[in-house]
């Protein structure tokens, strides 16, 4: 009798729990809604940086290849410039910033995607690092149908139903993330966050390759969607705390080696703990991006004489050409 009476209590609860369900601030312009408008006062900085690791066009046919729209550049600075990067299914992109973040009051970062409406929503989990060893993710949410697949061209999304995944709000939004909710993580330092990593969440209801949300959900967004914009569209990423006190060294040697260093004008760079797939970028010391691919591509390009930034997959090195 006892077990019944506390049976009876259990599905009232969860009765009760699902009634209460949380439903999530709406689109940008309805009430308590927390999207933020690219020309908002808030923010004081853009990522400045970005390294990317494309996704499938289709996770579940990976024959067709992978995303490529956009390029490394297009993460970077004020959402409508520089274009849009397309991660495809599962794709990922780390951006960093000139400064670190920091948790302030309030919402400390932004994300940008690109979507034409409220209900067209492409999304992505988001992870921080102090480090570039120890990604923490921000506890994400997609109330969405888990019987009924999101096709590519349909705007049945809803963002009541979406929490702490980019690509909540449409083009010109940012989807803003508060470090305050991973504040007990050992593993970051709240005053130097210097990497957002943004990974497409495959919005496919199939489980060889849908992605959960922290409930055990599937997240579920247009797919499939074959094409060369495939999955979440970056557009910027936008800074509202950052930390200009100074900047705290990450904890690890970021670095990866470029080897011969000095190297000649016209021989080949050779690079050691990169591999095939990864894009490299290299900058001039004043900050100026003037080439990227991956090792196969930048490998046998003509550097005039000068001093370089290698950057990938958020390690950096210097690089001096000599004649
Ligand atoms: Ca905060
Ligand atoms: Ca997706
Ligand atoms: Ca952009």
């Amino acid at each position: 009798m006892r077990h019944i009476k506390n049976g009876a209590l259990l599905s009232c609860l969860m009765l009760m729990s699902l009634a209460v369900q949380a439903q999530f601030p709406g689109a940008a312009g309805t009430q308590n809604s927390t999207a933020i408008h690219k020309d908002s006062t808030l923010f004081i900085a853009w990522s400045n940086q970005c390294t990317i690791e494309r996704g499938w066009l289709n996770a579940a046919n990976q024959s067709l290849g992978k995303a490529s729209l956009g390029t490394a550049m297009s993460a970077t600075g004020k959402p409508g410039e520089n274009g849009i990067l397309s991660l495809g299914d599962g794709g990922i992109a780390i951006v960093q910033f000139e400064q670190p973040i920091k948790n302030g009051p309030g919402a400390d970062f932004a994300i940008f995607e690109n979507s034409f409406s409220d209900f067209f929503l492409e999304l992505a989990f988001v992870e921080v690092s102090s480090d570039s060893v120890s990604w923490v993710r921000f506890p994400a949410t997609c109330n969405l149908s888990q019987d009924t697949q999101i096709g590519p061209f349909d705007e049945k999304s809803d963002p009541t139903k979406l929490n702490n995944l980019a690509g909540k709000y449409r083009a010109q939004y940012g989807t803003p993330f508060d470090l305050e909710e991973l504040k007990d993580s050992m593993r970051l330092d709240m005053d130097s966050i210097v990497y957002v990593r943004i990974i497409d969440a495959v919005g496919s209801l199939n489980p060889s390759v849908g992605t959960k949300d922290k409930n055990g959900n599937w997240v579920n967004d247009p797919f499939p969607t074959p094409f060369p914009s495939s999955g979440f569209d970056l557009d910027a990423v936008g800074v509202i705390h950052q930390n200009v006190v100074g900047i705290k060294r990450p904890k690890r040697d970021l670095s990866f080696i470029v080897y011969p260093n000095p190297a000649r004008q016209n021989t080949p760079i050779n690079f050691k703990g990169i591999d095939e797939q990864t894009e490299i970028l290299i900058y001039t010391t004043d900050g100026k991006l003037i080439a990227q691919g991956v090792k196969a591509k930048v490998q046998n390009l003509h550097l005039v004489i000068g001093l370089y930034t290698l950057l990938a997959n958020g390690k950096t090195c210097k690089l001096s050409v000599v004649d």
